[in-house]
């Protein structure tokens, strides 16, 4: 089943579970800190400019938005985590959006996590791979800016988070850049290899 990535819509910017669209689509979603790249990453994929809306200050998607491509595959644009300027309030609000999404949407077919290639893991990236983990789901992650890295400098964090992950063999590790492209193809190769193929089976 192939997918015409040029058909794609905001279906819904929900908060709460009720408002969640009550579609049976496979869905995918991005996770990862604040600031990230997840909805760069989606303008990307998607070959938009400023589709997934896009900001240098952390904390810009405040909410669950669901993208209808194709009438075939939802991409879910998480808030982030770990926005150090957030207040507690705030970063509690997030993590129950978050949770409530992971913990209970069943269409919920694979999480894409999403860690700057620049940095260490954080305690909250940590946790969520262990956690995507232990859903019984196949861990992807891709470590976003690519650009801002030398080649050589680039091979070395990517072990450092094989390492720092714990990435073991059947989890992936995927270099991205909105800038140089790097991985765009990846991620549909991804999606069609593992997604759909269960789809049509
Ligand atoms: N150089 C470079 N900058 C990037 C890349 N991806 C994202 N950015 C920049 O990083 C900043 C944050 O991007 P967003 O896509 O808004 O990040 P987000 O993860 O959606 O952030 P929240 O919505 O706050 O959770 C923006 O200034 C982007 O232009 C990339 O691959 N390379
Ligand atoms: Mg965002």
């Amino acid at each position: 089943m192939k997918i015409n990535t040029n058909k794609a819509a905001l279906l819904i910017s929900a908060v709460r579970k009720e408002q969640y669209p009550a579609t049976g689509m496979p869905e995918v979603a991005f996770i990862g800190r604040s600031n990230v790249g997840k909805s760069s990453m989606i303008n990307k994929i998607l070959n938009r400019k400023n589709f997934a809306r896009v900001s240098q200050k952390p904390g810009k998607t405040v909410t669950i938005n669901f993208y209808n491509i194709d009438d075939k595959l939802m991409l879910v644009d998480l808030p982030g985590y770990g926005y150090a300027q957030a207040s507690h309030g705030e970063r509690k609000k997030m993590t129950e959006i978050i949770g409530g999404y992971l913990s209970e949407r069943r269409q919920l077919l694979q999480v894409i996590l999403l860690v700057d290639c620049r940095h260490k893991p954080s305690v909250d990236d940590k946790d969520m791979a262990q956690a995507i983990k232990a859903s019984g789901g196949q861990l992807v992650v891709f470590a976003t800016k690519s650009d801002k890295l030398g080649k050589m400098a680039l091979e070395k964090n990517l072990d450092m988070l094989i390492e720092e992950l714990n990435l073991e063999d059947g989890d992936i590790l995927i270099p991205f850049s909105t800038q140089s492209n790097e991985g765009a193809e990846n991620f549909w190769d991804y999606i069609y290899d593992f997604i759909m193929e269960e789809e049509d089976e």
